[in-house]
């Protein structure tokens, strides 16, 4: 029985607040660090914004309360699953300090990882053409509005627990700090 069950079925579990502006590579380093984490036995569940907007979240926008509402709903769901021994990498952008703060506070297993770039790069990679329209004029149709970084703030962490600076460090070496931190924290 005892071989059957998977590493941290004896490890505490683990909440990861993975927060950072759009196209900062929260969505790609959870992936790739789950992946590491699985491989070696862990049970890890991502948590991630713009898939949870797609359903338990599907009712909010981007205004200030229903981000704040966004954010109370997927640290329910992360902080239910890592008291039962998951380590949850929640992976949204999550804009407000205070709000982060109280959620870590509030549970030991919670921690949070500004996944950080500056917002010219954001702006020129522009993966999903996201900034590109909110950038547009006021009127014009395709603008986007309340867009973090440029009509919503965003207020960055005054003490992480662990800074990934996308913009000067590779996928690679991020995730491999991640990694690293997150098996620190286990152990
Ligand atoms: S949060 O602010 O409430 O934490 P969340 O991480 O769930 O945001 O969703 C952010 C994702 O929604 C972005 O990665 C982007 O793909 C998409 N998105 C659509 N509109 C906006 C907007 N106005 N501001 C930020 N992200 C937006």
């Amino acid at each position: 029985m005892k071989n059957m069950m998977t590493k941290n079925s004896f490890c505490d579990g683990l909440f990861i607040q993975l927060t950072g502006m759009s196209g900062a590579g929260k969505s790609t380093l959870a992936k790739k660090v789950s992946k590491e984490l699985q491989d070696r036995g862990y049970r890890v569940e991502i948590i991630d914004g713009d898939v949870y907007r797609e359903n338990l979240c599907s009712d909010l926008g981007f205004s200030e309360i229903d981000r704040r509402i966004n954010i109370q709903r997927l640290s329910f769901v992360g902080k239910l699953l890592a008291r039962n021994g998951v380590i949850v990498i929640m992976s949204a952008i999550n804009p407000f300090e205070d709000l982060r703060e109280k959620i870590k506070n509030e549970d030991n297993r919670a921690r949070i990882v500004y996944v950080k770039c500056d917002l010219d790069e954001l702006v020129r990679r522009d993966v999903k053409g996201l900034y590109a329209r909110a950038l547009l004029p006021p009127g014009n149709p395709r603008r986007i509005e309340d867009f973090t970084g440029i009509s919503s703030p965003y207020y960055e962490p005054a003490n992480p627990d662990l800074t990934l600076y996308t913009q000067h460090e590779t996928t690679s070496e991020c995730a491999e700090r991640l990694l690293e931190y997150i098996m620190g924290e286990i152990e």
